[in-house]
């Protein structure tokens, strides 16, 4: 089965299955598309952030009900700090939404705190697998590869916010571990939309460098194609 997208037909060998196929659902917790979260403290026009939910809720009910493998994870520090690198600490104070402080939905970007919660309307299932991360990517200081090895995982499949950090840190990271990535345009979102643009346009270049990219639509007419 192949997907429709640019630069390239995903994946590149056509071996989409439930058994190597991952979708990943990237830190769509409130801190970065909530009210009173830590993107909405830095003044960011949520809508932005926003705008992939209701095409990844739309996803994830088909992807579900195929059986696919189903993968989230969440940005956040360990209440003591202790896993929060002092310039990250610094950094985010200067625009004042530091980490650790409190705010309306909790401590920013702490672990068990509201903020840091997957929003309702994309709140894993029973038996999901939820990778915290410390970082802008997935794979550090995290047990995802680990995990994907264990399922023979070849194929990811990638969504969330914010397409240009950790989205992007992600699917370089995996697309170096060999694994075949796609990125959804329309289930991606950044905080600037010229950034968005152009974390999808690098991806394109070279052929592909880091994987190719297509939209829910034709992923879900893929699916149901293969059916
Ligand atoms: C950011 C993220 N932008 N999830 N985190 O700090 O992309």
């Amino acid at each position: 089965m192949f997907v429709k997208a640019d630069p390239y037909l995903y994946p590149f060998n056509g071996d989409l299955r439930p058994e190597n196929t991952a979708l990943i659902v990237i830190d769509m917790q409130t801190d970065f598309c909530g009210k009173g979260g830590y993107v909405d403290k830095m003044g960011y026009d949520l809508s932005l952030t926003r705008a992939p939910i209701e095409p990844i809720r739309t996803l994830l009910t088909v992807m579900r009900s195929l059986n696919y493998t189903i993968l989230h994870t969440r940005e956040g520090h360990r209440p003591d700090l202790s896993d929060l690198p002092e310039n990250k600490r610094w950094r985010s104070q200067q625009i004042g939404a530091g980490i650790g402080d409190p705010g309306p939905c909790g401590r920013i970007l702490v672990r068990g705190e509201p903020g840091w919660e997957i929003i309702p309307e994309l709140a894993p299932l029973p038996g999901e697998v939820i990778i915290d991360k410390p970082g802008k990517g997935s794979f550090y200081a995290t047990d995802l590869d680990l995990i994907l090895q264990r399922k023979g995982i070849q194929n990811l499949i990638l969504t969330g916010i914010t397409t240009d950090v950790c989205v992007h840190t992600t699917m370089r990271d995996a697309n170096d571990r060999g694994y075949e990535c796609l990125l959804l345009s329309d289930c991606t979102g950044a905080t600037d939309y010229g950034n968005h643009l152009a974390a999808i346009k690098m991806i394109k270049m070279q052929g592909g460098v880091f994987g190719t990219v297509s939209d829910s639509i034709e992923l879900i007419t893929a699916l149901k194609a293969g059916l």
